[in-house]
């Protein structure tokens, strides 16, 4: 049996993944950080996997637990999900992300390589480093301009990774993932945002969801695709890094329109910029307005990925497409308001 270590086990892509992993036949081991908050396996418990995980205290903060744990443990595969990922907040926690998505990637990396180098690690990279985009789509080779704290961390991560496994001869992955996206999703991201306050509005609410730029494009999968990519990944002989994306771009407006549409809402949009407005034309009904604090200090105006090497090599496709991916969530949301 074939045993896993998954940092970030809590979040949405940890839970999928522990889901996989354990459909796979894997004893899988998690990493969960102490909080005076409960419940904290909320995710793994809407998955039905809370009681097949072993799961131990981890901070990607502290490198002498994480390398008695990993000495203990000396795991076939370890995959480091865990993150500060919310960019938004990488403007205001800007040093506690770099500590985390950047020295936590090679603190773990050191860890592995002293106690556990035969192990297979996945960094979990991100179509952020590409930010203010040197090339459409965007690929394994395309240059990285960062637009965030987050992005910039994210490149460290990144660049450590490869410099590791070109150093050290570690088995060392990265996947450049674009946005994936899932009922499980963090509900501050915009996707999640939307379908959530929508379900409310469905259900009779008054408050209309207040969004920052509608006009960002990115490029939406499933979360549930994408952890199947990952795993890939690590099945290779030899490590490499991959991009997995759709290769479809979408407005945040667009997605709007197919979260209220898959409620049955006819979505009307007036006004532009600050004063853009949506309403339910069957109702009347406010669905949307923009709130200025929402905008970032720079944006990533367009994400389109190409992943072609991962079709290739890894024989990865996504098999949601973003209306089914909006409708999904949607859905859920109002099924379980
Ligand atoms: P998520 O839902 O925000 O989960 C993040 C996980 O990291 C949570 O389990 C969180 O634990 C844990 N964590 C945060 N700080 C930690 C720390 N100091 N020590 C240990 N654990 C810590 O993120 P996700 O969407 O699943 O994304 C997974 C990874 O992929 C992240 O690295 C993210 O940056 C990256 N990524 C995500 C996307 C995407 O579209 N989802 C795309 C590209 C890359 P708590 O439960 O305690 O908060
Ligand atoms: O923003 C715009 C916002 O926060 C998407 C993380 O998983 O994917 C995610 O990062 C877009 C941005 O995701 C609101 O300005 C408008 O253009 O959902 P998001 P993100 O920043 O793309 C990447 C790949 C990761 O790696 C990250 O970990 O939506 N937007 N209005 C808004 N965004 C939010 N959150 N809230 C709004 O009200």
């Amino acid at each position: 049996m074939k045993k896993a270590f998954i940092t970030g086990i809590t979040g949405q892509d940890g839970a999928y993944l522990a889901k996989l992993l354990l459909e796979k036949g894997y004893e899988v081991h998690g990493g969960v950080r102490r909080s005076a908050s409960q419940p904290r396996l909320s995710r793994l418990e809407q998955l039905g996997v809370n009681a097949d995980v072993h799961l131990h205290d981890f901070d990607l903060s502290e490198p002498y637990s994480m390398f008695r744990l990993l000495d203990t443990l000396k795991p076939d595969e370890l995959y480091n999900l865990a993150a500060q990922s919310f960019v938004g907040a990488s403007w205001t926690t800007p040093i506690y992300t770099a500590d985390i998505d950047a020295m936590g990637v090679v603190r773990i990396l050191d860890a592995l390589r002293t106690t556990s180098p035969e192990t297979r690690f996945y960094q979990a990279s991100t179509s952020e480093m590409f930010g203010l985009v040197q090339e459409v789509p965007q690929s394994e080779t395309t240059s990285l301009y960062p637009r965030s704290p987050y992005g910039v961390a994210k490149v460290y991560g990144h660049f450590i990774t490869k410099n590791y496994r070109e150093s050290f001869g570690l088995h060392a992955s990265s996947g450049i993932l674009f946005n994936h996206e899932s009922p499980l999703r963090g509900k501050e991201f915009v996707t999640r945002k939307i379908t959530l306050g929508l379900a409310e509005l469905a259900h009779g609410g008054t408050t209309p969801v207040q969004l920052g730029n509608m006009d960002a494009k990115r490029d939406w999968g499933f979360a549930g695709d994408y952890v199947e990519g990952m795993w890939r990944m690590l099945q290779q002989e030899t490590a490499d890094d991959y991009v997995l994306a759709t290769h479809v771009t979408t407005t945040i407006r667009d997605f709007f329109t197919y979260a209220a549409e898959a409620l049955g809402m006819d979505v009307e949009w007036e006004g532009e910029g600050k004063s853009e407005t949506a309403t339910d034309r069957k109702t009347g009904k406010l669905l949307m307005q923009v709130a200025p604090e929402f905008y970032r200090p720079a944006e990533v105006d367009l994400l389109i990925g190409d992943a072609s090497k991962a079709r290739e090599k890894l024989g990865w496709e996504p098999k949601v497409d973003i209306r089914q991916l909006a409708e999904m969530m949607a859905k859920s949301d109002y099924d379980n308001f």
